[in-house]
């Protein structure tokens, strides 16, 4: 595998320096940010991005994300510039030397969480979402941590209630429309999408929702066979469904050569719908990660990985999720989980 960590560029609380000093460490996962969904990322900010990281010993192969501008998840006929603009950044991203472009197709929110600081009881915080704080929730005036400045309330329920005429086949017809329109470019470039599941993995604020489970997935796969059409395997995503059986999917995904991208964490379940996220290795959680990471081995899985989101420790602030230290002590927790896992494989 290639280990790779997440960098927010130049403004990143966490320096560049420290992330190249973390061991087996492969390269950064980054985007241009403040570029308005469904613009194009010119050519020279892009190499300057990639110069930055490869200053530092990196590779920087993978962007995370190129926003999908709500007109393509909703089918409206502007939809076809913001495809044709998706088009030209893939371009250009290709010209760069990226390789794999992570990107989700959820409806308005990317990821939803209700607490950003849940307080654990070592004093440590975590990202935590609760079903029942959210069911209580007034769709028309919504108020979410992290969401928050992205849009005013009255654009949020504006773009709400325009979900409204969008049933999930149509979402799905959508999304379809988008990546068939991308496979020339995809081609010709090299690069490969990986659609980042659900999160979490089911229907909130009646918004549809596509991509959370395995009957989704082959679908997509066998509507757009291509295998630029690819995955980016969340455990934290599709593990909060506990119906999803992440060892069998991640094994079946990787020998189908569709995992192109994986990020890997732990979620500790807090009842039915409900999930706290955890430091990364098996014993705190509620998934595990040896087998999960054994199955992607198994499977002949050799791409892309990076630690996903961590508590908050050793009194560090910053970006929830997003600090050095524990997804630093995540990156050295899966290098031992492949090490071990890739030599039982080649021992076998
Ligand atoms: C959250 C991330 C997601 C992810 C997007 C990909 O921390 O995993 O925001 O980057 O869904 O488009």
């Amino acid at each position: 595998m290639k280990l790779t960590f997440r960098w927010f560029g130049e403004n990143d609380a966490v320096p560049i320096k420290y992330i190249a000093q973390i061991p087996g460490i492969y390269g950064v996962v980054t985007a241009l940010y403040g570029i308005p969904a469904g613009e194009i990322w010119p050519l020279d900010a892009i190499s300057k991005l990639k110069g930055a990281a490869e200053s530092h010993g990196l590779a920087a192969e993978v962007i995370e994300s190129v926003p999908v501008h709500e007109d393509i998840k909703l089918g409206l006929p502007s939809r076809d510039r913001y495809i044709k603009n998706y088009i030209e950044t893939l371009k250009n991203l290709g010209a760069a030397g990226f390789k794999c472009v992570c990107y989700n197709f959820m409806p308005v929110f990317d990821w939803v969480r209700t607490d950003l600081k849940l307080k654990n009881a070592d004093g440590s915080t975590s990202l935590a979402y609760r079903e029942e704080e959210i069911r209580k929730l007034d769709k028309n005036s919504l108020s979410l941590p992290g969401w928050d400045e992205s849009y005013t309330k009255e654009e949020l329920s504006g773009l709400l209630e325009s979900y409204n005429a969008v049933t999930p086949r149509k979402l799905f017809e959508n999304l379809v429309y988008f990546l068939e329109a991308l496979m020339p470019a995809l081609e010709e470039t090299g690069i490969n999408m990986a659609i980042h599941p659900d999160d979490p993995p089911w229907e909130i604020f009646g918004l549809p929702r596509i991509i959370s489970a395995e009957d989704g997935l082959d679908k997509l796969f066998a509507a757009v066979p291509s295998k630029h059409n690819g995955l980016a395997f969340c455990t934290g995503s599709l593990g909060a469904k506990r119906a999803n059986d992440l060892p069998r999917l991640a094994k079946k995904y990787a020998e189908a050569g569709r995992i192109h991208f994986a990020h890997l964490r732990n979620i500790a379940y807090d009842g039915d719908l409900s999930f706290r996220e955890t430091a990364h290795n098996s014993a705190s959680g509620s998934l595990d990660m040896f087998v999960i990471v054994s199955a992607l081995v198994r499977g002949g899985f050799s791409g892309y990985v990076r630690p996903d989101h961590g508590r908050n420790i050793f009194g560090e602030e910053g970006k929830p999720g997003y600090g050095l230290y524990d997804r630093a002590l995540g990156a050295a927790y899966l290098n031992g989980l492949f090490e071990a896992a890739e030599k039982m494989v080649a021992n076998s």
